[in-house]
């Protein structure tokens, strides 16, 4: 213990102290993630420590928590996300910096645990070996390095600290520690963004997507009849162009496979397993069908729906070229992330369209939506069928094998409910009175929307007037002209399929087979 007189800043500054110490833990923690993030570029973007930890907290987050993100945040989970850990991560540095002392390195130890915790997730992806390890590994030790650094200039700032070394009258030591503080802080975030974009170059599958010429297709998508787009601003539009399409994943890294790195293993309970490659593919005869594709997590007046037109290859045909032994009873499919689908052998030789879709909208699909290659089939919830990025095909059965979301408390079959909603007038957006044109949308994939009704402050229901069908597989557009006088009126409405079923008015969740019930709108009407 040191008997000579503090300096100034001991006595004057002691919350600048903390402040420091807080600061030095963060730094600590951003050389961790940046350093990682540099050292995952030569192995897998995923295998940086931020992107290890976030794919995990994805894969594991319990029901109650992923239901509260997609309220919350709908489509834009993974920015939240990002956030979240973001901010932990300045909570868990400070932490770290407050409890470091350079004889009593508990900063350290708590990072070397966290390097622990990162390690071990960065070995629970598919596609994970034990290098993935090693950009957390790289990460911690420099962190520590930096930790130790940054803690020990800071004694030297501060001689009352009892480990500390002699004192230093002159004001040096503090500059040191902001002068070592900001470099470092800065070189961590360079050094991060270098990582990111180079990471983001090495693959370049922007320019790959560009140099797909899309397959020219005979059997074309039956044209779209005058009339099947409603034209009514502010409604849902017959095809949904692909930017605004919904997107639904858990891939917190948009998977960068180009197509001469694609392969499709198609094995299981088949009479000869099959790997196709990308020229194997396309060398196929492609088709073109226009076909809408609904979440699971959908809400009653949900967004999660889109349709658009796809060019790809039947999947049928593959199946059959593999030979499926009748026992099957499940294709389950595997994105090159990892994740799964089941789908109904069934369901995909039935006769209905089901397609291993290269094309978006006259596009190659966009890099989000599955490039190189989908899986796109009628009537079924995209969590048991619409794998994107898919590489490899099992052949098994249900009673053999789960899905991602199945595992998840999700269903293991899950055919697309009928729905209806409101799209125009825009909640609560107050409308003259006098005619006001109600509109919106309906579908029932694979049995087809036979009559929209709607109904105003409990009355009687009446029928929309229903746009022409395009086909069962596509959502059907309807309008209603409405009376309307001054108040606030509350429009219900719900569609039956051509089956003859109603919607039901019970109100019940997406999980695990979808959400039921009528959707309906409050209208403000001024006088
Ligand atoms: N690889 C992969 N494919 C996936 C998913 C996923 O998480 N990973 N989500 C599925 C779900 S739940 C839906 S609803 C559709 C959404 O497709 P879109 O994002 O192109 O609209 O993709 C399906 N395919
Ligand atoms: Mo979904």
């Amino acid at each position: 213990m040191t008997t000579q007189a503090p300096p100034e800043v001991e006595e004057t500054r002691p919350r600048r102290r903390i402040v420091a110490r807080g600061l030095s833990g963060i730094i600590a923690a951003g050389v961790v993630l940046g350093v990682g993030e540099l050292a995952a570029v030569p192995i897998d973007p995923n295998s940086s420590p931020f992107f290890a930890v976030g794919n995990v907290t994805v894969d594991r987050a319990p029901e109650f928590a992923r239901e509260f993100a997609i309220e919350t945040f709908g489509t834009n989970d993974k920015p939240a996300l990002f956030i979240g850990m973001s901010i932990a991560m300045v909570l868990i540095g400070a932490l770290i910096g407050l409890i470091e002392r350079p004889r009593r390195p508990l900063g350290s130890v708590a990072l070397i645990v966290l390097g622990l915790v990162a390690v071990y997730a960065s070995q629970q992806r598919i596609t994970s070996d034990w290098t993935f390890a090693i950009p957390s590994i790289v990460g911690v030790v420099f962190g520590i390095l930096v930790l130790r650094l940054l803690i020990g200039a800071l004694a030297q700032v501060a001689p009352k600290d009892p480990d500390s070394k002699p004192v230093s009258e002159s004001r040096l030591p503090r500059r040191k520690f902001l002068v070592l503080g900001t470099g470092i802080a800065a070189a961590a975030v360079a050094i991060g963004v270098a990582g990111r974009y180079i990471g983001a170059r090495l693959t370049d599958v922007v320019a790959d997507r560009a140099n797909f010429r899309l397959p020219s297709v005979k059997d074309k998508a039956k044209p779209i009849a005058a009339g099947t787009d409603i034209n009514v601003p502010g409604s849902t539009t017959f095809l949904t162009p692909n930017e605004t399409f919904y997107r639904i994943d858990t891939a917190l890294q948009v998977p960068k496979l180009v197509r001469d790195d694609w392969q499709l293993r198609i094995h299981g309970m088949v009479d000869r397993e099959i790997t196709l490659n990308w020229d194997d593919l396309v060398a196929r005869t492609a088709m073109e069908r226009t076909i809408t594709l609904t979440c699971v997590s959908n809400e009653v007046g949900g967004p999660l729906a889109g349709n658009a037109t796809w060019i790809g290859y039947a999947i049928k045909d593959l199946l059959d070229e593999a030979g499926v032994d009748p026992e099957a009873d499940m294709l389950l499919s595997t994105s090159v992330d990892g994740w799964t689908s089941g789908t109904p052998v069934a369901a995909l030789r039935d006769g209905r369209d089901a397609i291993l879709a290269v094309s978006m909208n006259g596009e190659p699909l966009p890099l989000e939506h599955g490039y190189p290659v989908r899986q796109v089939v009628p009537g079924l919830y995209g969590f048991v069928s619409a794998t994107k990025w898919v590489v490899d095909w099992e052949l098994t059965r249900f009673d053999k094998a789960e899905a991602y979301w199945t595992k998840r408390g999700w269903g293991a079959q899950a055919p697309i409910k009928t729905a209806s909603r409101i799209d125009v007038p825009a909640a609560l957006a107050p409308v003259p009175a006098g005619r006001v044109v109600v509109a919106g949308t309906a579908w029932a994939q694979r049995r087809g929307i036979e009559k929209v009704e709607i109904r105003v402050d409990k009355q009687e229901w009446q029928q929309a007037v229903l746009a022409p069908e395009y086909s069962i597989d596509t959502w059907r557009q309807w309008t209603y002209e409405w009376d309307a006088t001054a108040g606030n009126h509350v429009i219900e409405v719900r569609a039956t399929d051509l089956d003859g079923n109603t919607q039901t008015e019970e109100r019940t969740p997406p999980i695990p087979g979808g959400s039921t019930g009528w959707h309906n709108r409050t209208i403000i009407v001024r006088a």
